[in-house]
């Protein structure tokens, strides 16, 4: 099933078989450090076939020293996201195995279960330090207890495929050559499956000296931290199996940290380092929200899933030029606070909560807590239909289309985002009243409001709304005709609701439209005819009055006495000193 999301992480292919292949490849193969479940995930990116999970780097990550500070199964819990964000084979820097033999036991249960493929185990003394910090006064483990560790872990782990790597510490301790060979052999005895010979001289010598001897009688490790200059082909040539590039992941993220942490605090701004750092955009990306959400389609009830909104709200406003200088209508307060304001609490107490809001004329005088603006720069060219193109695309979900310029009581929101219907319109059906002053956007429909037929679908027919009427447009079907009231079973209140299906059918028609020519001067009512012409049921549900649009300054002055009659007890009421003043 192609819609159906990959789980986040691919199934885990054998990840100890694929660390035992890049063991055992006659390539030159290479692993490079990640700390935490970000990092693992860079490292995958970057094309890596696998982790080392550097001691170093996880206890620098957790702010404290490699001295076996963090606890061991502080490292196993991240190792865990590490396993999960990368799906990689990844070889543990198990210290010293954190104990004994029986700690080793134990660890590499733990790890199996974990998907680890791997662990290294070194030949010094619990609690250890890192091999760059006065090495030769590091004490080393008895070979014979050290080669009892190895052979407790062989034992121990059920996948046959899990490798244990045994670091020999002889040439960080200054034990020579000598001691390095003798140690590694008695390793390899035991059961190790490679050898990690480690050295902190700025030149490969000891390390190239140590592979000849070796001759090939397991796969050896290096970790080139200290001769780092190397040419990489040197080790090819000397037959080494696997690189390890131990902390440069870690040293990277701490440098650009460092930089942007001093950046910031002594400029006391932003602006010098957003270009410079990953957007937040990228972190979702690491993080795969793109999968969240299309899990979150499949998987959350509709009854869950968020529901939408786009505004309309690009307009100034006929008639209210007096009062709309410097904000667009629906910034106009209303009994203490913007037209836009009570559309969206509306919104929000009916978990309507992915609200866009198309602004046009004085969009930076629109108020953008909760809500996503855009902006229809032809506003002054253009009309409703290029305002709704300007958000629909980005929309999914159930979504209400709403003029900007709605005040409601709360049922007539509720009763249509809760509609099962493709599309459903409100309608309006008192006669007369306050909303039939301004003659625009009557609608037509499969029958009239009779209250006697509660609960039998109406649907609507035609819309004739205030751009046809100036474009001397003929008027309703059915030989219904001209601009009266008086034909109309009702005027839509600028509310219409579309399911996700409904949406996909919006779109299209949506970008049909967009080919005409004078796309620039059509609005919603125009898409509803078309939707209907194109054989679309939009459900009417029709209410008696309990709303009111602002249109112009009578409506203005109207709308604070229906807005003070919406406000819940309790309510704090702002007082705006801009309101305008009581008729
Ligand atoms: C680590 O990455 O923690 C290692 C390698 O053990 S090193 O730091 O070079 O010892
Ligand atoms: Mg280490």
């Amino acid at each position: 099933m192609s819609a159906e999301p990959q789980g986040r992480f691919e199934a885990p292919r054998n990840r100890c078989a694929a660390l035992r292949r890049m063991l055992r490849s006659d390539q030159l193969e290479f692993l490079m450090e990640a700390h935490n479940g970000l990092s693992a995930r860079i490292v995958r990116e970057a094309g890596f076939h696998g982790i080392w999970a550097s001691g170093l780097s996880i206890s620098a990550q957790f702010g404290v020293r490699d001295n076996n500070e963090a606890s061991w199964t502080q490292v196993v819990d991240m190792l865990e996201f590490m396993a999960d964000a990368s799906n990689l084979p990844i070889l543990l820097d198990g210290d010293t195995g954190y104990g004994n033999f029986n700690n080793v036991r134990r660890l590499i249960r733990k790890l199996e279960q974990r998907g680890i493929a791997g662990v290294c185990i070194e030949d010094k003394v619990f609690p250890k330090t890192n091999s760059f910090l006065n090495g030769e006064r590091q004490p080393l483990a008895d070979i014979d207890e050290f080669c009892g560790k190895i052979a407790a872990g062989k034992a121990t782990q059920l996948d046959p495929d899990f490798s244990i790597v045994a670091r020999v510490e002889a040439l960080i301790a200054g034990w020579g050559m000598e001691e390095a060979l003798r140690r590694a052999e008695a390793y390899r005895r035991a059961g190790a499956d490679a050898i990690l010979i480690h050295s902190k001289l700025s030149r490969p010598d000891e390390i190239l000296a140590f592979a000849r001897e070796w001759a090939g009688r397991a796969p050896l490790v290096i970790v080139p931290t200290r001769y780092y200059s190397t040419p990489t082909d040197v080790f090819r040539k000397a037959g080494i199996s696997l690189v390890i590039w131990a902390n440069h992941v870690l040293r990277s993220a701490a440098a650009a940290m460092q930089s942007t942490a001093r950046e910031i605090f002594e400029s006391e701004t932003l602006v010098n380092v957003e270009d410079r750092i990953a957007s937040v955009e990228e972190i979702f990306r690491l993080q795969d929200a793109a999968e969240y959400s299309a899990a979150e389609r499949l998987y959350l009830s509709a009854a869950h899933t968020s529901r939408a909104a786009v505004v309309l709200a690009a307009s100034r406003g006929k008639g209210l030029e007096a009062v709309t200088v410097d904000r667009p209508k629906v910034m106009l307060p209303i009994a203490g606070k913007p037209l836009l304001r009570w559309l969206i609490d509306g919104f929000k107490r009916e978990s309507v909560n992915d609200i866009t809001v198309v602004g046009g004329y004085r969009a930076d005088a629109i108020d953008t807590a909760g809500i996503r603006l855009v902006i229809n720069e032809r506003f002054a060219q253009t009309g409703e239909l290029a305002s709704l193109a300007c958000a629909i695309d980005a929309v999914e979900s159930d979504t209400v289309i709403a003029y900007g310029d709605l005040l409601f009581r709360s049922y007539v929101l509720r009763d249509l985002v809760e509609s099962d219907a493709e599309l459903a319109v409100v309608v309006d059906s008192s006669p007369t009243g306050e909303n039939n002053r301004t003659v625009r956007d009557f609608a037509y429909c499969s029958r009239r409001d009779d209250r006697g037929l509660f609960g039998t679908p109406v649907l609507l027919q035609h819309v004739f709304s205030a751009a046809q009427a100036a474009n001397g447009a003929a008027g309703a079907p059915d030989g219904e005709s001209g601009v009266s009231a008086g034909g109309a079973h009702g005027r839509w209140i600028g509310m219409l609701k579309v399911s996700r299906a409904g949406l996909t059918r919006l779109k299209e028609v949506l970008r049909e439209l967009g080919a005409r020519p004078d796309f620039d001067t059509l609005d919603v009512p125009h898409l509803l005819n078309a939707l209907i012409a194109q054989g679309a049921a939009i459900e009417v549900q029709y209410v008696h009055g309990h709303w009111r649009g602002v249109n112009d300054l009578e409506d203005f002055r109207r709308a604070a006495d229906f807005a003070h009659a919406q406000r819940r007890f309790g309510d704090s009421e702002e007082t705006d000193p801009t309101a305008p003043p009581s008729p």
